[in-house]
């Protein structure tokens, strides 16, 4: 070859190589080379290699992919339930193809390569692997590249930066990985953080579909980076082992990615009214001041939270005896005055003969260890203990009966009254270690299979919290555990509430909150939040009010903050922002009811309550990229302020008829409106037709027994609605302990007929009184309960009154006693007859 044809050729070389940069070492898989059968599914080998496809139900397909036609035993940290009965799959072999079909789905295998496509009984796609690429292999690294179209969206991931739709704006891609890592002070750029959840959504033409990579080594998800029109994903080892889901609704797709991997249980009430934290309250003194002062302001609070400087010396499940000399007695006072308290809890107690814990640790040999036998220890908090500073050995928690004597321990600090716990820490991080987290070679029990780290990294956090939900489980068998995590993985929204870790009080770090919660919520987690008002740095008092009016549907409410920041508390800002965030925490307790009905759909169904409005309008563009705006289950929308010295916001409302909840004005969906907003404004809106459950202030959710419902009831020809209640603490409502009640209106030229249907479920309340207010309803001329009519009262009058009706701000009130039997209301609007 002549010279300049050969540096021709080099620079092609290089810019294919730049073209493909993540291609090199990868191999293909070949030609099937035979095909067997398996319960409701088949194996199709291809020389060495081996996939194995089987459906667990009509709409739920499993992929399996060993590069040595090995696969691993059956064991999954993510999957609680693969048996859904059984299901008609037939396997169909031709020439050229294989097919394997259920009434939902039709997986079309080529043989020559092995290529898969996945059909749905329309024949939709929803996997289709690129010819080139299909499955491929790199040593133990495995990785599948599969077609998205630019009209795709895609959702989930758990706890990822960046907008809400992963294909990023203007289609531009995104890149992400899966690695739990302490990251403080995180930014719209930072990747990984500190939860990995390897599901995604993806809506395609207002349908959608799942796709779940259940393996917990490091793996990563290119959404149309490297390549425009490809999502490819895959993980560092640990076999291929994925579940593709069907919809083709999303919130049918995150029904049953959570039927797989289990859903976030009901949490106690107390744990979603408001939380106060920081770094840290201490010393007890300080704490009973701040619990005085919320209730002195009239500022409702139910949690209060102790962060690590309540230890001595950093020593999980110790207690500082000069800052808290009688913790029981501290924390009776505040549960007299309705405070539930948090203590946090790390998974580092120190290697120090003497300390209880680690002597009992190391005899039940629940420390993790090296390949070489010897005990790892690294430092973390304890070794900045101001006396008996030493490095910190980890507890096992991939071994069960590391975590029953772990979740054990927790026993002394809730006879003292201790009300949940709080797990951070848990990537685990470890100070001085080159990527901040236990080396590669320590040896991790695995559920019996032992393993390195790398196999089980992303579930230590999960583990860890699945210890702790466990350990309360047993200590109080009939009570709701109350457990915060920070890291954790597919599936650990069975044990922990999740936050966001170290956000920073910044107006980017508030935004970068509504499409991570959304997305956490799509991925599996229901009860999440971020710190209010951002925890490193401090906020304005105008940023710290703005982001508790958005944290405002955030079903973990906290405010949080670092060490050493000036107070950061509801009063903190003077008086106009103490007036306007009581205000915001007021209506957090106002909509509490219906909260609440959202977190029992989530626990029952999987659908979260804080949800993307692609949810509810999958078929709606211009809802698809909303990162800005956010529904409480079906019916609220909230678009909060979100910029420093607004005096506008753009709302854009889905199509549908909406009211404002405010004034309860009606607007036209489906387009955009300019708002003129104060500092106290939070442009909150419902969907027509709904039912939302409102009660009045109270200071904790402890004084909620007796206080009256008001039911709001929003136009619209036909509807539904229905509540759910129970005693908010204890596991009775699994054994008939609830109330369930439906609702349904008619609304003509003559009138508003409304349905209550008799209360389902055994719980009783207290009595109380149960009200509606039908919004658009101002016409009224007499209104009938089961056929008799009921008086008018108004002002004062209807307030004491146990039956009865007025017209209030353009709605009719109707007032009655709550009793559990069925009722029709008609609200007479039109004429005569
Ligand atoms: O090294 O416990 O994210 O919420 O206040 C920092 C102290 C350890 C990190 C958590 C933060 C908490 C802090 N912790």
């Amino acid at each position: 070859m002549r010279r300049p044809f050969r540096r021709l050729a080099f620079l092609l070389a290089l810019l294919a190589a730049h073209a493909a940069p993540a291609r090199a070492g990868w191999s293909s898989i070949g030609d099937v080379s035979a095909v067997e059968p398996l319960a409701q599914g088949v194996l199709l080998r291809a020389g060495e290699s081996a996939v194995a496809a089987t459906a667990l139900s009509p709409q739920i397909l499993r992929l399996r992919y060993a590069p040595d036609g090995r696969f691993p035993r059956e064991h999954s940290w993510a999957v609680v339930r693969r048996d859904f009965g059984p299901v008609d799959a037939q396997v169909i072999e031709a020439a050229d193809h294989v097919d394997l079909l259920t009434s939902g789905l039709r997986l079309r295998v080529e043989r020559a390569p092995l290529r898969l496509r996945v059909l749905d009984a329309d024949g939709r796609r929803l996997v289709v692997d690129d010819a080139e690429r299909g499955l491929s292999h790199a040593g133990a690294a495995v990785r599948a590249a599969w077609r998205l179209d630019d009209t795709d969206h895609v959702y989930g991931l758990g706890e990822k930066t960046g907008p809400l739709d992963k294909r990023g704006r203007n289609l531009g891609g995104s890149h992400y990985a899966m690695w739990n890592t302490d990251a403080p002070a995180w930014d719209a750029s930072t990747d990984p953080l500190y939860v990995s959840v390897p599901f995604l959504l993806v809506l395609r033409g207002g349908r959608a579909h799942g796709v779940f990579l259940d393996n917990a080594w490091r793996s990563h998800f290119d959404i149309g980076r490297d390549a425009r029109g490809l999502l490819q994903f895959g993980a560092e080892g640990g076999g291929f082992d994925v579940y593709v889901i069907d919809g083709p609704d999303p919130k049918a797709v995150i029904e049953r990615y959570t039927a797989l991997t289990g859903r976030t249980p009901l949490p106690p009430r107390w744990a979603l009214g408001y939380q106060q934290s920081r770094w840290s309250y201490t010393p007890e003194a300080r704490v009973r001041r701040l619990a005085e002062t919320f209730r002195a302001r009239r500022v409702p609070a139910d949690g209060l939270w102790l962060d690590i400087d309540y230890q001595q010396d950093f020593r999980p499940f110790t207690w500082d005896a000069a800052r808290f000399p009688a913790p029981g007695r501290l924390l009776a006072e505040l549960a007299a005055q309705g405070f539930h308290v948090v203590t946090i809890v790390d998974p580092h107690p120190p290697c120090e003969a003497g300390y209880a814990l680690y002597d009992a640790g190391l005899a039940g040999g629940h420390f993790l260890r090296r390949a070489d036998g010897s005990l790892f220890s690294g430092p973390v908090w304890p070794s900045q203990a101001a006396q008996h500073a030493a490095d910190s050995v980890f507890p096992d928690f991939t071994r069960a009966a590391t975590r029953a004597w772990w979740g054990e321990q927790y026993g002394p600090f809730l006879d003292l009254g201790v009300a949940g716990i709080w797990n951070d820490m848990n990537e685990p991080a470890v100070w001085g270690t080159p990527d901040g987290t236990l080396p590669a070679d320590v040896i991790h029990d695995n559920d019996g299979e032992p393993a390195d780290h790398r196999a089980v990294h992303n579930v230590y956090g999960m583990q860890f919290s699945r210890a702790t939900f466990e350990g309360l489980q047993r200590l109080r068998p009939d009570a709701r555990p109350f457990v915060l995590t920070r890291a954790s993985f597919a599936g650990g929204q069975r044990y922990a509430a999740v936050w966001t870790g170290d956000n920073t009080a910044d107006w980017a770090s508030l935004r970068q909150s509504l499409p991570m919660l959304m997305n956490l919520g799509v991925s599996g987690f229901a009860f999440v939040g971020a710190d209010v008002g951002g925890f490193v740095g401090a906020p304005s008092g105008e940023l710290f009010a703005r982001w508790l009016q958005a944290a405002l549907f955030s079903p973990f409410l906290r405010a949080h903050t670092e060490a050493r920041t000036p107070d950061q508390e509801p009063w903190s800002y003077g008086e106009a922002w103490e007036a306007v965030n009581r205000r915001s925490i007021e209506l957090r307790y106002r909509l509490l009811p219906t909260l609440y009905n959202a977190m029992e759909e989530a626990a029952r169904r999987g659908v979260p309550a804080l949800r993307p409005l692609f949810l509810e309008f999958p078929d709606d563009p211009a809802s698809a990229g909303r990162d800005d705006e956010m529904l409480l289950g079906a019916d609220l929308l909230l678009a909060p302020v979100l910029a420093a010295g607004a005096t506008q916001r753009e709302v854009y409302l889905p199509p549908g008829a909406w009211f404002d909840f405010w004034t309860g004005q009606p607007l036209a969906g489906g387009s955009t409106h300019t708002l003129a907003v104060t500092p106290e404004s939070v442009p909150l809106f419902v969907r027509g037709g709904a039912f939302v459950f409102l009660q009045p202030v109270v200071q904790h959710t402890g004084a909620m027994a007796g206080q009256p419902l008001t039911v709001q009831v929003y136009p619209a020809a036909d509807s539904r609605g229905a509540q759910y209640e129970d005693d908010g603490a204890s596991l009775a409502y699994a054994r008939g302990g609830f109330a369930r009640r439906s609702f349904r209106q008619h609304r003509d030229a003559a009138g508003i007929a409304l349905q209550a249907d008799a209360v389902a479920g055994r719980y009783r309340g207290a009595p109380r009184a149960l009200r509606f207010a039908l919004i658009g309803a101002a016409t009224a001329q007499g209104v009938e309960l089961d056929g008799r009519a009921l008086p008018r009262r108004d002002g004062e009058a209807f307030e004491r009154a146990s039956a009865a009706w007025t017209v209030r701000d353009g709605a009719v009130w109707v007032s009655l006693r709550d009793r559990r039997v069925a009722f029709r209301l008609f609200v007479r609007t039109g004429a005569m007859p």
